[in-house]
Parts: C-alpha cells; structure tokens; sequence
C-alpha cells in the first residue's frame, strides 16, 4: 500500500518508457569493492532501488561492462587518481563524492568514488535520486561536497516513548526491546537519514532524563549506533545537567567541582567504551527550570566547558544551546540568550558550539533572525530549525518550512563588510571555523508515515538537504521531493510545488500576519487564544506578546520599548527601528502601532490585519482547489489523507481567522470592513 512508509526512497518502476530503456541500456550492473559497512550499504542500496526503477534485476558484477556502475575510493581503485586528478579528489574531503561517466578498460561506465567510503554512499543516493526524478545519466560529470559539518536531527524523544511537541506518534526508539531486537525501522530511518547527508543525531529530549547515561541504557543506544554506522550517522545524546548528582550519588554538578568533573571524566570514558564512534552531548542548561552551572553561580562557559573536556580525549563534541531565559528575569524574552551568551565569546573550547535558535523567541511562524547570529565570532554557532510544527498547526496543517529556513539564511547580519547572511556564519565560512552544525528539531514518530502529515516529510528532506547545501532553493527542494514522493508527471509537480512554496505565508497570514507572534494556545500552543492572560509567568502569555490596546497593537522593542533592536548590528537595527523601513512583514515584532497607521497599500494597520487573516483563509481554499484537481495522478490513500487534512486546516484558518479579528476588534473598534464576508 501507499501508506508513505517509504518516504521518497520509492524506486517504482520509471514510468516513462523510453527513458526505461535508455536506463535499462545505460546501466547493467554494479561492480563493488566492498570490504566495509558504508560502502556495502552504498552496494545493497543501489541494488534494491535500481532493481525497482529499471524492473529488473541489477546484478552484481565482478568484470565492468558497459554500463557498469562501479563503486570505490581511490585507495581501492587505483586508476581514479589518474583518470579524476589529485586536486580534484582533495577538494571532495571525506564526504564528498564524484559521479563520473568515463572509459574504462575500454568500456564506459558510470562512476561514484570519494575519498571516504561516506562520500560513495552519498553518491550512490544521489545517483538514485537523478534516476528517481527521471533526469538524463548519458554525460555525467557530478560534483559534491557539503558546506556544514555537523547535519542533525534532534529527537525531543523521552525514555517512556513519549516525544515532546511530537505528533506523528511515539518515540522510534523502542527502548523496552532494545538492545536485542533491532526494528526494522532502524535501518529505513538511517535510510532515509542517509539519502539526504544527515550525519548525525540526538536520540534523546534536550529536557532530559539522566538515566540515559547508566549502563543498561548505553547499551540500548550501542545497538542503534551500530545500524547508524553503516549510514555514516553518529549518536549523540541529551547531558542532563545534574546528572552527578542523581545518578552518581555526588552531592554537587558544580562544573567547577573536581569531583563533578572527574565524574563526567570516567562518564564520557564509559560512553566511548560502549559506543566508540559516540558524536557527544547536546545540553539545555538553565532554562525552563533545566539545571545548569547557573545554579552554581557559575557561566554557561564553565558548564559546557566541563563536558567538553570530558569528551576532548574522544574526540568528541558538546552543542551548548543558547535557548535560554530565566523564570525571574523581567527582561524582555527577545534579549535574554543574547545577554547571557554574547559575553562568553572566546571562553568557550574548541570542540563546543553553542546551537542557536533560528529566531529569537520561539520557532514561531515568521521571526527575524536572531542576534546572536554574527554575535559571537570566535564561537562556531549551529542553527536549531524545528522541523516538527510546534506553532505551525502540528502535524495537521500543511506548511513547507524550505521558506522560513532560506529566509533566515539568507538575512544579512552586517556583522562583517564582506559578506556575513546568517549562512555565512554557520557554515563557517564568515569567521574561519571548521566546525560547523545544522540541526532540525524532528517530526518523526512511529506512525507509519513516519511525520503524520505527508507533507511533513517535505520538512524532514529539507533539513538533510539545506545542511548539505544551504544555497538550494526551496522551489529546488520541493521540485526533488515531490518526484521523488508521488510523481514526475508535470501537473502534479507544478501543482503542488505552488502549493507548497505558498504554504509558509498562507499559515503566516491566517495566524501572525505582521509579525504578530506567540499569540497560540497557552501551553499546547494549538490554535489561538491571544486573549490568553493566565500563564504563571508573563512571558508565556499570548497578550505579553501583542500588548493590544486601545492604541495600537505591537511589541516596542525599539529605544523608547525594550531596546531589543539594540543587539542588531547598526544597519539592521536602523531598518527595523524606523517604522517606515521596518519590513511589514516583521512590523509588529518590533514597533506598538496605531490602529489607523498607513500601510504600503494604503490601508490602516486594521484593515491590512483584516486582509491578511481574509486572505490566509481564502489561500487555504486556494490549496483545496489545486489538490482536489490532482486525484488522478497519485495514489487514493495519500490523496484522501491530503485532502482530509486540508479541510481541517480550512476550517481551523478560519477559527484563527475570526478569533483573532473579533478580539483585536475589541481594541481596535473599527469594523471588518464590508467587503469581506461575515466572520461564518
Ligand atoms: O519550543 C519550546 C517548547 C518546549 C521545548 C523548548 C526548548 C524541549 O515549547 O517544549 O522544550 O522550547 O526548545 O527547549
């Protein structure tokens, strides 16, 4: 059944006949010189998704013919050297890969090498992905390498199966039976992982439980590290702070405690008896009520430093992450991380990154960039993108997140006169670091399509292909998804890729036009309820964040507000700051504005908010319309899942749509101008 289980590694038949032939004429077999894990995966899937695409078996052969498809490094195959060129092969690094059409021993077939038996499998994946989206393979002269180190998802998965903003299902990691049974799952996860260049990943929620690091639990991860392997994936787990303290019977976590420090010591030295390839620790450390060196009086410097000697020896790696805001602090959320992190530039080790949200609040529908992007220059600072939709309607709402995640990469930050958009800074490339991250919070549970909605596997492709190559476009990546997940017909891909690049703005639009923010359900954060006004703390209320009146509507973070527009480099900060330069698109994020201010169209501030929430509804009908003409390109499962989900999200526009205007009405008090029709 077309249940989506298989993602976008579905290897159907080419349905296309006379480029069936040409494939079945262009490739005949696969020649390996396997002697380790990646490279056999490289060989076995190969295998499996040419034998489908071509509807024949793909052998394996010893001698090359023509149209062997021949795998191995150039260690294993002498003459690459010779027929690629050194300089060529230097520039690949140990993932890069080469796809070649040459000659040889007088025959033509097709190539994959790379330095590294990392970079073949990523080419073999890419080979199959050309195929898949039934492109020519005649003159193949494919380069690749990827401009961010470390690519990872990071499970919000907790022991008990439960995941934390998770809403495709349970957590994959059956705990219970591992490690003697390992799912099948497992394998596709890696899989899937694997196609797309992502390296690595968290198993384990940032607010974590420090049972993970005793040892019947490290064993459990020893065996998914083992299938990961083979898929060049490392694990890497959640550091709960106190752990010395609950699991290790200390009576301290202070990081500057010696005692504390040789506990992590001989921690980390157990981790990497059980899992030598182990990738290190990702720590939430004072923040949301996570303990952390902070309840020492020591820095977040101090914390992470601690961890990352212990992980030093192993060469491993500690993401320090820069979410934090503390429960007493009347400061204005926006400015929190920024004030606690820009100070410790250059006290952090080498083998720290500090993981920066991509805005500063919240993984809200549209935020500016956050300011420590450019901030910190001796720091290597990942990105934390999430992918699972917290505040974008769940698993329910279908939102393309390719959007919001180039939007923010391609921000220029001003932090240096040549070039410095946030991509610059992630990858490295702006301050001279080698180490460099992109994570993407997941949205994968155990049910069978793996994201819930089908489109939320689009965000997952996504994070894998973005980190590999941060200048694709999204209308690239969802052209590649969408052949790859449903069809090559031109229609259906045409159709659905509008769809999806107009998603982002469309959900924008029906819930925080304007840079409106924060303004969901208090603690689900489904749905809105601007009204909002009862969380424990303020900085969780929907009003904090509109701070509605009779006056106007917005956050004043300029200098007569909170000053937040302070972090920003001068020629940000004076764009946002000047109402009239302000992008409209973030208004509200930054300035409290009158209800009839003139907008660019030439509308009041109220009647461009009606348009927007008018406009998000009707973009979603928009959407039902162009899907329900697609019935006949794709399966019936996936189409009615679609399109079900669709009306749901029709009908929850227009609760956004309603709510939100009826109560800011009752500041405003200005009608809904007639010409759009009554709040049904
Ligand atoms: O997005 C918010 C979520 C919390 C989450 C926190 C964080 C893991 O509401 O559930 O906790 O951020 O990123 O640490």
């Amino acid at each position: 059944a077309e249940n989506g289980y298989d993602l976008w590694l579905r290897y159907k038949v080419t349905d296309n006949a006379v480029l069936l032939q040409q494939y079945r004429q262009q490739i005949t077999g696969i020649n390996c010189t396997c002697s380790d894990g990646k490279l056999l995966a490289a060989q076995q899937e190969l295998q499996q998704g040419l034998t489908g695409l071509l509807g024949k078996n793909v052998p394996l052969q010893k001698l090359v013919t023509n149209g062997t498809v021949m795998l191995g490094t150039p260690a294993q195959l002498p003459f690459i050297k010779k027929s690629v060129g050194e300089n060529t092969l230097t520039g690949l690094g140990d993932e890069g890969y080469l796809i070649r059409s040459i000659r040889h021993e007088g025959k033509n077939i097709i190539l994959i090498t790379g330095n590294k038996e990392a970079g073949i499998l990523y080419g073999a994946f890419h080979f199959l992905r050309l195929l898949q989206m039934q492109q020519p393979i005649a003159q193949l002269n494919i380069s690749s390498t990827p401009a961010i180190k470390l690519r990872l998802l990071n499970h919000w998965d907790n022991l008990n199966r439960t995941v934390e903003r998770g809403y495709a299902g349970g957590s994959i990691w059956d705990w219970q039976r591992l490690p003697g049974y390992r799912d099948q799952r497992y394998y596709d996860y890696a899989r899937a992982n694997a196609s797309i260049g992502i390296n690595g990943t968290v198993l384990t929620n940032v607010n974590a439980n420090a049972m993970i690091l005793t040892e019947p639990w490290l064993q459990k991860v020893a065996a998914l590290a083992a299938i990961f392997r083979q898929y060049n994936i490392k694990v890497y787990l959640t550091a709960r702070f106190s752990a010395p303290v609950e699991i290790g019977n200390l009576k301290t976590a202070d990081p500057l405690n010696e005692e504390v420090r040789k506990w992590w010591k001989d921690k980390a030295d157990e981790i990497y008896s059980i899992i030598p390839d182990f990738g290190g620790f990702l720590v939430k450390a004072n923040s949301e009520g996570q303990p952390g060196p902070q309840n020492y009086q020591r820095t977040h410097a101090d914390g992470a430093n601690m961890l990352a000697d212990a992980v030093a020896p192993h060469n491993g790696i500690v993401m320090w992450r820069a979410f934090v805001y503390s429960n007493e602090s009347p400061e204005d959320r926006f400015k929190q991380a920024y004030n606690e992190f820009k100070p410790l530039d250059g006290q952090f080790r080498k083998n720290v990154l500090v993981q920066v949200k991509n805005g500063p609040i919240d993984f809200q529908p549209r935020e500016p960039f956050h300011p420590l992007f450019g901030a910190m220059p001796q720091t290597p600072l990942m990105m934390e993108y999430q992918l699972t939709q917290e505040y974008m309607g769940f698993a329910t709402h279908l939102v393309y997140e390719a959007p919001l995640f180039t939007e923010v990469l391609n921000a220029d930050t001003h932090t240096k006169p040549n070039g410095s958009t946030v991509a610059q800074i992630i990858d490295g490339t702006a301050d001279g670091h080698s180490l460099s991250g992109m994570a993407g919070v997941s949205n994968i549970g155990s049910d069978i399509n793996w994201t819930g909605h089908p489109f939320g596997q689009a965000n997952w492709y996504t994070l894998g292909r973005l980190a590999w190559n941060p200048a694709l476009t999204p209308a690239q990546i969802a052209n590649e998804w969408i052949r790859q997940t449903f069809t090559n017909k031109k229609a259906f891909v045409d159709t659905v890729q509008q769809m999806m690049l107009a998603s982002r703005e469309i959900m924008v639009n029906y819930m925080t036009p304007l840079g409106l923010h924060h303004i969901m359900g208090y603690g689900h954060h489904y749905g809105p309820a601007p009204w909002y006004n009862k969380a424990p703390r303020a900085d969780w209320n929907p009003v904090y964040f509109h701070r509605a009146d009779s006056t106007g509507i917005g956050f004043n973070r300029t200098a007569s507000g909170s000053n937040a527009l302070a972090q920003y480099q001068p020629a940000v900060r004076r764009q946002y700051e000047n109402i009239a330069t302000c992008p409209e698109e973030l208004l509200l994020w930054f300035h409290h504005v009158p209800w009839d201010h003139k907008m660019k169209s030439g509308k009041t501030l109220w009647e461009e908010m009606c348009e927007k929430y008018y406009r998000g509804v009707d973009s979603v009908r928009w959407m039902q319309r162009s899907w329900s003409r697609l019935k006949n390109y794709i399966d019936e499962e996936r189409f009615k899942q679609i399109e079900q989900l669709l009306g749901i999200q029709e009908q929850e526009a227009v609760w956004w749509r309603n709510a939100c205007l009826l109560y800011f009405q009752t500041f405003s008090g200005k009608p809904i101008p007639a010409k759009y029709e009554k709040p049904d």
